[in-house]
């Protein structure tokens, strides 16, 4: 079996590392964290292993009530993330969340919990148990467990994450010389672990994937936009343009970028797929129907130069959408570069009547606006909002 990661997070003095230390035993290990050194990170994070059990435990010792601190902290845990993320074969996964709160402040859940989202906002899927720590108070114990399921039930990401409250004292506690609270609930608690470790493995690489992807879209979209006021630059031509040959080098250096950002090898096969993206976004019989029936709608109040710096915007801008999709596909397995079929059909598609009502809205919003100092970027705005994934809805 892999050996995973938990962290262990809550407030400062709630008794993560008194807990930490009963679950390693006297076996306890220090690990260096891999890649730091340099950076604050150590300060705020530390990694115990033990021949004893299978996982290792990462302490948040940063997790202070004072928001400064606890900012530090929550940094320190999404950097650690991100790093985790970017290194195929970093042990640096979460793979499950020891969630520490006092038993003796409750009233404190929901707020803990806001902060614990927070910090993990990666790993959106990885497996949560509570522990409810310096649980001495045994007829308290049935309220506190319900106190923990309501707060998170109230949590629309992290309900689902939970697999378990677990009540905990992690070392003798005296209330005076004849009243003492034993140790209880480490077992139940590394057994609840072990329980939910291979759903965590696989929740961690899910987790992983799904930031990944978030990161290439959000750097695709970039491209998009910086590549659609490129489309209502050159757009912005006075005479009519019969196609949209004039997009081609844009349009060319813009489907390589993103092809780029998911990771498609320059080579022959990858050429004709891109050069097919840009025909269809140029030279295409679609394009030309749609230039046609953009320049058919009636009632728009532009001047020549604008309404083709639009028309020109929307190409680029579809063309690019289109292209993060279908690169995606290919990122993802589901679509070769050899299904050039597909793709042409595809792209056709994202040139049909719904482009021209999109583009045609973009040239109303743009009349609209009455202009202003930079054309171009104001023009692109406004139309990569009507093509990004959701838009152009109202
Ligand atoms: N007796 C007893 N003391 C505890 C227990 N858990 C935490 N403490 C005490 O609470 C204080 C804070 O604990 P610590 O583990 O340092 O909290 P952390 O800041 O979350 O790591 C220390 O004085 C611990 O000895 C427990 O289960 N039993
Ligand atoms: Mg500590």
């Amino acid at each position: 079996m892999e050996y995973g990661n938990v962290l262990v997070i809550g407030n400062s003095g709630v008794g993560k590392s008194t807990l930490i230390n009963a679950v390693l035993g006297n076996d306890v290990k220090e690990k260096a964290l891999a890649g730091t050194g340099t950076s604050g990170t150590t300060k705020e994070l530390k990694i115990y292993e033990s021949d004893a059990i299978p996982f290792r435990i990462i302490d948040t010792i940063g997790f202070e009530p004072s928001i400064f601190k606890r900012h530090a902290a929550i940094k320190a845990v999404k950097k650690w993330s991100k790093e985790s993320a970017k290194d195929e074969n970093s042990d640096k996964k979460i793979n499950v969340i020891w969630f520490c709160v006092e038993g003796t402040s409750s009233k404190l859940f929901p707020e803990s919990i806001k902060s614990l989202s927070k910090a993990t906002a990666l790993w959106k899927s990885v497996p949560v148990i509570v522990v409810i720590t310096k649980s001495y108070s045994v007829p308290d114990r049935e309220a506190n467990m319900q106190m923990v399921r309501s707060a998170f039930a109230a949590q629309k990401h992290y309900a689902k994450n939970l697999k378990g409250v677990i009540p905990v004292v992690a070392k003798t506690f005296t209330l005076n010389d004849t009243a003492f609270a034993a140790p209880e609930g480490i077992s139940e608690l590394i057994d609840a672990t072990n329980a939910v470790m291979p759903e965590g493995i696989k929740a961690a690489a899910k987790d992983i994937s799904a930031f990944k992807l978030n990161r290439k879209r959000a750097l695709a979209q970039s491209v998009v936009g910086a590549s659609t006021v490129g489309g209502a630059t050159v757009g912005a031509v006075p005479i009519p343009i019969a196609d949209a040959m004039i997009l081609s080098p844009i349009e060319v250096l813009e489907i390589n970028s993103i092809a780029k950002i998911y990771g498609i090898k320059d080579n022959e096969e990858s050429k004709r797929f891109i050069n097919s993206i840009v025909e269809v976004g140029t030279a295409s019989a679609a394009a030309k129907a749609a230039i046609s029936a953009l320049k058919a709608i009636p009632g728009i109040n532009l001047a020549a130069g604008v309404l083709n710096a639009v028309i020109a915007a929307g190409f680029v801008a579809a063309i690019g959408e289109g292209s993060i999709y279908a690169f995606e596909k290919i990122y993802l397995g589901e679509k070769t570069l050899d299904d050039i079929d597909w793709i042409k059909k595809f792209m056709e598609s994202r040139l049909s009547s719904e482009f021209v009502d999109k583009v045609g809205k973009g040239m109303q919003k743009v009349a609209e606006s009455g202009g202003g100092k930079n054309m171009a970027a104001m023009i692109s705005s406004v139309v990569v909002q009507l093509f990004a994934p959701g838009g152009g809805k109202n």
